[in-house]
This record gives structure tokens, C-alpha cells and sequence, in this order.
């Protein structure tokens, strides 16, 4: 790897961002004695000079032995070979060129990842659309903020994850976390959470809970009727801002119509929570001058995500938190550019700027910028487990570009996932390490890393950041956008509809999002460099907007709506056979499919195997002692991991972290039941049973 040689010891260092997850953390990149240091960024507000154990070491993944450094294709005896930039090219265009011809375009399928920076987001989704033709396009996010993003639409018009800097907690005096443990998860995001009482709702006592001054302990997949049971406690208890919702919101009443079924002794015997705590929470919450209401993916992941998140809006809506000035309603994106990557057009439904495929005037827009007739876009395509599940089906697809995810270890139901990519007539895998997907493909296309790139992400608060190149990629590295470029060009597409340089397509990408939902257009490289904080929306001329909603919702009326919601069970729930609740979810030390950290030594000993977590009684009515290989068994599949005894846990109920491959995969056993609206996995909760491991 070649070292920048502008660099020396003392240099401030290249300002950037962490790599990893959705806070972004602010750090200083430079090069000493060969390696690339790492340090926290002291004036970067939201981690305020700190890092996770990640962060610390993310640098470590830029010089892990086996990075990919040139493509590979799969020869006539079925190994992957070392190939050059040409070959591999020339047979990916010339296979797309033939599975597109003979099955149409909608044989061709792109799965996008929230990592990317929105340029390459941006770029993926034109290339989808204009130079593959296909409406197959959808990403991992759908596994991530689908749920939040839908209830945030339906209740505000927009969605921002956070629709305020995280600072604002700082001066909070109550939280709730519904679903979230940022102690494992975004551990610099608690410096903001130490002054707030905490209130947390999660089935295992995280080191999140531990915190709290109330630790709400539910059954999994109850949380909806958790939170109709809070509101049905905010009314009955008089404790409804009703200046508020008469002033700011509509829907209440047919809200309140299903909540008054709620009565808490009904919510104590669904969720397992005492009426003593339901009641406890709702007036430390309405009790306070200055509450927010946050939920995470252990809310969000269930086949009733969208609805359970529309219940704690609700619910804050019923406490006049949302729009106001130190009080609010979020939800914690996940991906470094969860909420970017959510914008710009990389979704199924979507256009950049957060516009919707099926709205005339937005591509009408886009079109015009693109410089094609509207009818040359496609409509919408299948969410990302459909798609992946449509392979091999009639009209499923053949060829699969996946750019930034590794779903044979992260998407739901992992075995058939991956028996449908074998089905592929061409997988093409872009990564800059053998993801256990990278590995399925037939083309592997080696690609830059964070510090070797230019872009944009945009955070958690909606900020829109630079990551800044500390490095050149090794040698025979190309960066994603090149790819795209190469790509559209050998299938026929004018080679100036796909720059490769992120400036130049940040230039494009603010065009295309004039006037729509997350308007970038008064956002550039040069006011970002300059050292401007802007959010979206961000029009032309404005200074950006950190705090949303304060004089209005984005709906046409200007007001919130409340959400008419019900309960209802998971897909799966306990019973003979499957007689546990099986519960996924993070540790501090991986990053989702571990493809980055469990290739950083550091790490891998901090958290070395798949591991089930139970109640020591659990454990022992299985016949397990703590440290014993087990099987976690569900009607999909088993998983091995090693028990962990615990006697905070709930007994009902275990927990698989999902960041390890093979069959220590937590996605064997998991179920790929969706939500309706949002096409969420239910991520968070199966049936299962613990055995001995043969
Ligand atoms: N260390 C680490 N940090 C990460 C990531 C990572 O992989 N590793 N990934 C990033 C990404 S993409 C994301 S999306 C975020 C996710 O951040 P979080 O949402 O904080 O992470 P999870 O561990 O998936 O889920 C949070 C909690 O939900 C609980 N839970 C499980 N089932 C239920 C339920 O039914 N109800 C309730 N109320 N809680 C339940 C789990 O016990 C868990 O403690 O983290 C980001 N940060
Ligand atoms: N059971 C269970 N499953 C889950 C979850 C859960 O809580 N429980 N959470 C879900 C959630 S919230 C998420 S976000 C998903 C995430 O799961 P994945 O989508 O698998 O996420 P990563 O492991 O980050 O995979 C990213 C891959 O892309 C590569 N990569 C990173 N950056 C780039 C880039 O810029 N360009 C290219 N070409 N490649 C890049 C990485 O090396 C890695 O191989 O998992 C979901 N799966
Ligand atoms: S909290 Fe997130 S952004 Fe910050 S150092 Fe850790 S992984 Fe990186
Ligand atoms: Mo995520």
C-alpha cells in the first residue's frame, strides 16, 4: 500500500469518518512509521473524541492478508482465478448482455448496500435503471430502517432518522429507548445520554439497560403492545398534551379507539412488564420537561415494524414531544450511510432526493436530468428478501450485482438465501474483502476502501459529512463508481452519464434532489469543506435544517398523524417442539456480517465465536452447562454457538448475536416473514429449541 507522501507525524491528519456504523464517528487519519493511525476528531460533536473498539481499529482492514487486490473469475473447474480488469469487465457486460436478452431486463438485479456513500448509492441506482433497464434493484437497508422509515412517512410526511442533532439529548431529562443498545452499538452516542434518565425497553438487561433508571423487560415481538399500552395509561391518567394534539395533529381519536383495549393488566400479561412499570414510565416520560422517544431495531425488526414504531410516535405525539424544541420522537439509523443510502435512489420504490418511482413529476425530474424519456425508467421493483427469494423462480432473476452487502450471513432464513444464489446464471460480487457471499460469486471485483475515497455520507442527525483519502487503493483496485463506469460503457451507455469522479457526481446527485423530500441541491464540497454543518433539507441558499418539524409536519396540512394501530403476534411464536423465543441482534466488537471485523486480530479475540445467550435454568432444562457447544434449532434451520449463561435474561427467551459465518450463522434459524408495508424481516423473533451439539 502506498503511503500519501505529504504525510508525517505530525501533521493534523486527513479529517474523516469512521467507516463503520450510522454516528459517524469524527476522526484524524495519518500515517506513521508505515501504518495508518487513527484519532478521534476532539471538535467532531457527536463522538466529542471518542471511538468503539471499531473505530480504533478500523484501520486494520485496509492491510488484512487476504483484501481482495484483483478480480477473480470462476474457471471451468469451478475456482475462483485471478483475472485482469478487461476479462473480468468484458464477461460481466457480455453475460448481463445475454441474460437480458433472452429473459429481459428484469432478469438483471442489483443489491446495494447502506454503507455506500451517496454517490455510489446514487450512481448504483442510475445504473439499475438506465444502463441495466432493470426495476431489480433494492438494498440492505430494507433488513435495517424499512420499518422506521415507513411509520416516520405515514406520521410526519418525511423521514429523518433523528429529526435533531444528537447533542439535544444531552439536555434531555428522560429517554426511552424502545429496542435499542447503543452501549454495544454507538457506545460514543451515551456521552449524550448521561444526563437523561434512561428508560429502556429490551427483552435481555444489555449494558444499555443496566443504565437505566428503568429497565422495561417485555416479551420479544410485544413492544406494539407496549406502547398502546403506555398511551392508553397517558390518557386514562390525564397526562395528554391536548393543546398539542388539537393544535398539531390529526388522527387521534381512531388512534385512541384501538389503544382503549389496552387496559395494563391486559399489556402486563402479553409482555411480561408489571402494570407498576407500565404506569412508572408513562410519568417519568410525561413528568419531564424535556423527553424524547427513541426506538432501534429490536422494535423495528418484526413483521409488525412499521405499526410498532407508528405506536411510540403515537405515543409521543400523545405527549407533545415531536416538533418541538428539546423534546422529540427518532429512531437510531444503523449503517454509516444508512439514512443517505436511504435517499438516493438505491431502493425499490425509489428516485434520488427521496422521491417516489410512481410519482409522474419525480421522473419526470429525473428523467430530464438523466437526459431520457420518462418511460425509459422502470417501476418499482421487489423489496430484498423477495428478490433474493425470486431467484430461480419464473421471472425471478438470473444475474446478481451486489455492491456492499453480504446477505449469505445477514439476510433472514440465510440457508435458502443462499441455496437461491446458487441458482444464479451470474453472481458479481464488488468487495474489498471474500465476503462469504464474494465467495459464492462467479465474479469478484476487487474495490477502495473508506481511506482510499472521496464521498459523502449523510448521519444518524441527518448531517451530510466528507469522508475524506488518506491513501491510494493498493494497486488493481478500482473504486466502485469506476466499476459502475466501466460497466455502463461495455453495455452501451454514453461514457458522461457515469462520472467517476464523487464530486462530479455529488454536482449531479444535488440536481436530482432539487425540490424533493431530502433536497441536497444547496449542498456542495466546497461549503462542507469549509467547514459548514448542514443538514438536509438543505435547498439552494439555505443554511440547512438541524431541527425539523418545529413549525410544521410535512404533510399538506402542516400537522402529525396519529396512527390507527393494533397488536399482533409474530410470524412464529413458542410451542411444542420450539418451545423458546430466539432473539438476535449486536455485540460491541462486529459489525454486522462480520466480513470487516472478524478479519481484524483485535477483534476477533475480543469476541471470537457465535455464542447463545440463556438463563442458567434454560440452559439446565436443556440439559446445557455454560461454555458447551449447542445447537439453536428452528423449524429453517440450526445454528451452533456456544451457551453463555446469564441469569438477567428473561427464561423464555434467547439471544444469538448474527455477526458470524457458516453454521454459526444466528440467519439459519431466523424467519423471513415480512411486513406489509415496509418489507422488514422478522429479524427479531422465531421459535426455537437449544440442544446439545453432537
Ligand atoms: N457493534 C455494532 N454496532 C453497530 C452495528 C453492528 O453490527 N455492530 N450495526 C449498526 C447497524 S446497521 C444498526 S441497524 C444498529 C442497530 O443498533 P441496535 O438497534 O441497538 O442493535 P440490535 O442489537 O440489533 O438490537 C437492539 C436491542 O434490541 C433488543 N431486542 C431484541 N428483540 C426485541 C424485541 O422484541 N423488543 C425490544 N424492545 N427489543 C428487542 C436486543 O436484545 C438488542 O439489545 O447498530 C449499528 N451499530
Ligand atoms: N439475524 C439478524 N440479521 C440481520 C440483522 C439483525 O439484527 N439480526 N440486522 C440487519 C441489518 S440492520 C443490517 S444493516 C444488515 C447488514 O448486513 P450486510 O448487508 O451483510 O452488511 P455488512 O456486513 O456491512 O456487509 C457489507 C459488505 O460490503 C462490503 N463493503 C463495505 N463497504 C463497501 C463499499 O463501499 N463498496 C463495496 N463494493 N463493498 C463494501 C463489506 O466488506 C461487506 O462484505 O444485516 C441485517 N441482518
Ligand atoms: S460508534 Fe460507530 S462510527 Fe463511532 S467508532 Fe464505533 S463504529 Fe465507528
Ligand atoms: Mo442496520
Amino acid at each position: 500500500m502506498t503511503m500519501d507522501p505529504r504525510l508525517t507525524a505530525s501533521s493534523p491528519g486527513t479529517a474523516t469518518h469512521c467507516p463503520y456504523c450510522a454516528l459517524q464517528c469524527g476522526t484524524r487519519l495519518s500515517g506513521v512509521r508505515g501504518a495508518v493511525e487513527v484519532r478521534p476528531d476532539p471538535d467532531f460533536p457527536v463522538n466529542r473524541g471518542g471511538l468503539c473498539q471499531k473505530g480504533w481499529t478500523a484501520p486494520d482492514v485496509l492491510g488484512v492478508p487476504d483484501r481482495l487486490a484483483t478480480p477473480l473469475v470462476r474457471g471451468a473447474d469451478g475456482r475462483l482465478a485471478a483475472a485482469g480488469w478487461d476479462e473480468a469487465l468484458d464477461l460481466v457486460a457480455r453475460r448481463l448482455r445475454e441474460i437480458r436478452a433472452a429473459h429481459g431486463p428484469d432478469a438483471l438485479a442489483v443489491f446495494g448496500g447502506g454503507g455506500l456513500t451517496n454517490e455510489k448509492a446514487y450512481t448504483l441506482g442510475k445504473f439499475a435503471r438506465l444502463a441495466l433497464g432493470t426495476s431489480q434493484i433494492d438494498y440492505n437497508g430494507r433488513f435495517c430502517m424499512a420499518s422506521a422509515a415507513a411509520a416516520q412517512i405515514a406520521a410526519f410526511g418525511v423521514d429523518r432518522g433523528l429529526p435533531f442533532p444528537v447533542t439535544d439529548l444531552g439536555g434531555a431529562d428522560v429517554v426511552l429507548l424502545a429496542g435499542a443498545n447503543p452501549a454495544e452499538t454507538m457506545p460514543p452516542l451515551l456521552r449524550h445520554l448521561d444526563r437523561p434518565d434512561l428508560i429502556v425497553a429490551d427483552p435481555r438487561r444489555t449494558r444499555t439497560a443496566e443504565r437505566a433508571a428503568l429497565h422495561l423487560q417485555p416479551t420479544p415481538g410485544t413492544d406494539l403492545a407496549l406502547a398502546l399500552g403506555l398511551l392508553h395509561i397517558a390518557v386514562t391518567e390525564g397526562l395528554v398534551d391536548k393543546a398539542y394534539v388539537d393544535e398539531r395533529t390529526t388522527g387521534f381519536d381512531a388512534a385512541w379507539a384501538r389503544a382503549v383495549a389496552w387496559w395494563p393488566e391486559r399489556v402486563e400479561a402479553v409482555t411480561g412488564v408489571a402494570v407498576s412499570e407500565l404506569r412508572a414510565a408513562v410519568r417519568m416520560l410525561a413528568g419531564a420537561e424535556r423527553a424524547y422517544v427513541l426506538t432501534g431495531r429490536g422494535a423495528e425488526q418484526h413483521s409488525k415494524g412499521t405499526d410498532t414504531v407508528a405506536a411510540f410516535i403515537n405515543l409521543a405525539l400523545a405527549l407533545g414531544l415531536p416538533g418541538r424544541a428539546g423534546r422529540g420522537f427518532g429512531t437510531l439509523t444503523g449503517q454509516g450511510n444508512g439514512q443517505g443510502g436511504r435517499e438516493m435512489g438505491q431502493k425499490a420504490d425509489q428516485l434520488p432526493g427521496y422521491r417516489l418511482l410512481t410519482d409522474p413529476a419525480a421522473r419526470e425530474h429525473v428523467s430530464r436530468l438523466w437526459g431520457v424519456p420518462p418511460d425509459r425508467l422502470p417501476g418499482p421493483g421487489r423489496s430484498a428478501y423477495e428478490l433474493l427469494d425470486a431467484i430461480g423462480e419464473a421471472g425471478g432473476p438470473r444475474a446478481l450485482l451486489v455492491v456492499g452487502s453480504n446477505p449469505v450471513v445477514s439476510a433472514p432464513a440465510a440457508g435458502r438465501v443462499t441455496e437461491r444464489l446458487g441458482r444464479l446464471d451470474l453472481l458479481v460480487v464488488a468487495d474489498f474483502v471474500p465476503s462469504e457471499t464474494a465467495r459464492l460469486a462467479d465474479v469478484v471485483l476487487p474495490v477502495a476502501q473508506w481511506a482510499e475515497e472521496e464521498g459523502t455520507l449523510t448521519n444518524l442527525e441527518g448531517r451530510v459529512l466528507r469522508r475524506r483519502r488518506l491513501l491510494d487503493p493498493p494497486p488493481g483496485v478500482r473504486g466502485d463508481l469506476e466499476v459502475l463506469h466501466a460497466l455502463a460503457v461495455r453495455l452501451g451507455e454514453p461514457a458522461e452519464r457515469y462520472p467517476c469522479a464523487p464530486r462530479e457526481v455529488f454536482a449531479e446527485l444535488r440536481e436530482a434532489t432539487r425540490g424533493g423530500p431530502a433536497d441536497y441541491s444547496g449542498i456542495s464540497y466546497e461549503r462542507l469543506d469549509a467547514g459548514a454543518e448542514l443538514y438536509w433539507p438543505c435547498p439552494e441558499g439555505s443554511t440547512g435544517t438541524p431541527r425539523m418539524f418545529l413549525d410544521r409536519f410535512a404533510h399538506p396540512d402542516g400537522r402529525a398523524r396519529f396512527a390507527p394501530v393494533e397488536h399482533r403476534d409474530p410470524a412464529e411464536t413458542p410451542g411444542p417442539g420450539f418451545p423458546l423465543y430466539a432473539t438476535t441482534g449486536r455485540v460491541l466488537a462486529h459489525y454486522q456480517s462480520g466480513a470487516q471485523t472478524r478479519r481484524v486480530a483485535r477483534l476477533a479475540e475480543a469476541a471470537p465465536e457465535p455464542f447463545v445467550e440463556m438463563h442458567p435454568d434454560t440452559a439446565a432444562r436443556a440439559g446445557l452447562a455454560d461454555g458447551q457447544w449447542a445447537l439453536v434449532r428452528s423449524a429453517r434451520g440450526a445454528m451452533r454457538a456456544r451457551v453463555r449463561c446469564e441469569p438477567s435474561l428473561r427464561t423464555d427467551t434467547v439471544f444469538v448475536p448474527f455477526h458470524f459465518p457458516g453454521a454459526g450463522r444466528a440467519n439459519l434459524i431466523t424467519h423471513p416473514a415480512l411486513d406489509p408495508r415496509s418489507r422488514m424481516p422478522e429479524f427479531k423473533v422465531c421459535a426455537v429449541r437449544v440442544e446439545a451439539a453432537p
